[in-house]
């Protein structure tokens, strides 16, 4: 592994880049999205030898994992961080073994001098178009209120709820509950089952911080013998096709997206980074937002 530099023979096209991918798990039907996307960018098609860990959503584990791309001798580190925190010794051992780290997805907290690009989206502005819709939808009537919280300390849980708590702010709508549901469907099926026993049928409605969490929700609210999208109504992000389904069928109200399709601008990003090329410190890809009725219509063309 040559430090930095041009290798020889100029262009670079010709040569193998190794990347050692750490992705969070598999938690979601968003995160099994990104992961096919990632794959299918880092093809050896495409000139790459990817080396793939997926660290079951812990923390410990995906530090573990970098640092064995270290050891490894990787040309190139992408790190989908599942905390925000705890990442600043690894990262300096990369830097020291001249190893480049790009950021997907989420990022992190550690000093920016420590990787080379995060590309991303945007989510406290997810957030808030979330709780913009919910402000100008129930924001005058007095509305109880329960969130699906993804996993704590995440870039992505985070920045939604700064978003989103900005937006209801002086609103009519009250939080009764808001608890983590680690972005997974089991976990939103029981954090929901719990939202109910307490507090019954006073919940008006609900944000999930993502789908999953939303899907997982409407088996509790089902069993609990009230309609979804009625009686309590709900709001998520990511937009995946489980997602847009249940939307487009009247059981979810309002989904902001978050686009999972990173892979080829992060290997775009990688292969620059590798080559010597300078790149910009961060890449936010846009995201929309659906209804129901613009759910039925983009359904048909989802991709993923
Ligand atoms: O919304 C959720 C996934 O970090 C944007 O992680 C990602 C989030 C996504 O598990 O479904």
């Amino acid at each position: 592994c040559a430090g930095g530099g041009s290798t020889a023979g100029g262009g670079g096209d010709d040569k193998v880049i190794t990347v050692g991918f750490a992705q969070t798990g598999s938690e979601s039907g968003w995160r099994s999205a990104n992961t096919e996307s990632m794959k299918t960018a880092f093809s050896e098609a495409n000139g790459f030898n990817l080396v793939f860990n997926a660290a079951d959503n812990k923390p410990e584990a995906q530090i573990a994992a970098v640092r064995s791309f270290i050891n490894q001798g990787v040309d190139a580190i992408v790190l989908a961080p599942i905390v925000t925190d705890g990442w600043d010794d690894v990262l300096k051992e990369a830097k020291d073994a001249n190893i480049p780290v790009i950021l997907e997805d989420r990022t992190v907290s550690a000093s920016e001098d420590l990787y080379a690009s995060w590309v991303g989206l945007d989510f406290e502005k997810e957030g808030e178009t979330a709780g913009k819709w919910v402000a100008d939808n129930f924001g005058k009537t007095p509305t109880n209120l329960v969130v699906l919280e993804g996993t704590t300390g995440s870039s992505a849980a985070t920045d939604r709820a700064t978003g989103f708590n900005d937006a209801i702010k002086g609103t009519d709508i009250t939080v009764l509950d808001s608890q983590t549901g680690n972005f997974t469907r089991a976990e939103g099926k029981t954090v929901m089952e719990g939202f109910l026993q307490k507090y019954g049928s006073q919940i008006n409605l609900l944000f999930a911080h993502n789908d999953d969490m939303g899907l997982g929700a409407l088996d509790a609210i089902k069993a609990a013998g009230l309609k979804p999208g009625t009686d309590i109504k709900i709001v998520t992000i990511d937009a995946v096709k489980d997602g847009m389904t249940a939307l487009a069928d009247g059981e979810f109200n309002y989904i902001v997206e978050c686009n999972p399709l990173l892979g080829e601008k992060v290997a775009e990003v990688v292969k620059k980074v590798v080559a010597g090329e300078s790149v910009d410190k961060q890449y936010i890809v846009e995201d929309q937002a659906f209804d129901q009725e613009q759910a039925k219509a983009a359904l048909p063309d989802r991709k993923y």
